[in-house]
C-alpha cells in the first residue's frame, strides 16, 4: 500500500521535472525563427539584427513610433513566399513589396530569405528614409 503511494509520488516529480524541461526548451525552438526588430522613430529606421542565416524563417517585427505614417518595403521580398501580419490580418503571397504602417503600430513579416547580401529596405513616403538587413550565407558561418 504504502509503496504505491511512493511510486505515484515518483510519477509526480517525474511530471513536474518534465515541465520545467519542457518550459526551459520553449525558447530553444522560438530561436529557430531569427528575428529582426525594426522600429522606426524620429524618421529614421532603427534595427536590432542578429546574424542573420539563409534558409531559416526570419521574422522582421516593425514597429512605427512616430506620429506620422511610414512604410517598410523593401524587394528582398520580391519572388519570395512572404507573409504580413498587420492589425489582426494576415496577408500571404509572392511579390508583396512591404507594408504601410500607421502611427503607433506594427507588424509582423515572416519569410524565408534564400538570397545574401545586404538587403536595403525604405520608406516610400520618405525616400531618405533607409536600412538594411545583413544575410549570411551558410559557409560564412
Ligand atoms: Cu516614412
Amino acid at each position: 500500500m504504502s509503496s504505491q503511494k511512493m511510486q505515484w509520488g515518483w510519477v509526480l516529480v517525474l511530471a513536474v521535472t518534465c515541465g520545467f524541461w519542457w518550459e526551459a526548451a520553449e525558447p530553444i525552438f522560438a530561436q529557430s525563427e531569427q528575428v529582426v526588430e525594426v522600429t522606426i522613430k524620429d524618421f529614421k529606421f532603427v534595427t536590432k539584427q542578429g546574424v542573420l542565416r539563409l534558409g531559416f524563417p526570419s521574422v522582421i517585427k516593425v514597429r512605427n513610433e512616430d506620429a506620422e505614417r511610414h512604410d517598410f518595403g523593401s524587394a528582398m521580398f520580391e519572388g519570395l513566399p512572404t507573409q504580413i501580419e498587420k492589425d489582426g490580418v494576415i496577408v500571404y503571397g509572392r511579390g508583396l513589396g512591404g507594408v504601410f504602417l500607421d502611427p503607433k503600430r506594427d507588424a509582423v513579416i515572416r519569410f524565408n530569405m534564400s538570397r545574401p547580401g545586404r538587403h536595403e529596405f525604405r520608406c516610400s513616403i520618405h525616400p531618405n528614409m533607409k536600412g538594411e538587413l545583413l544575410l549570411l550565407s551558410a559557409e560564412a558561418v
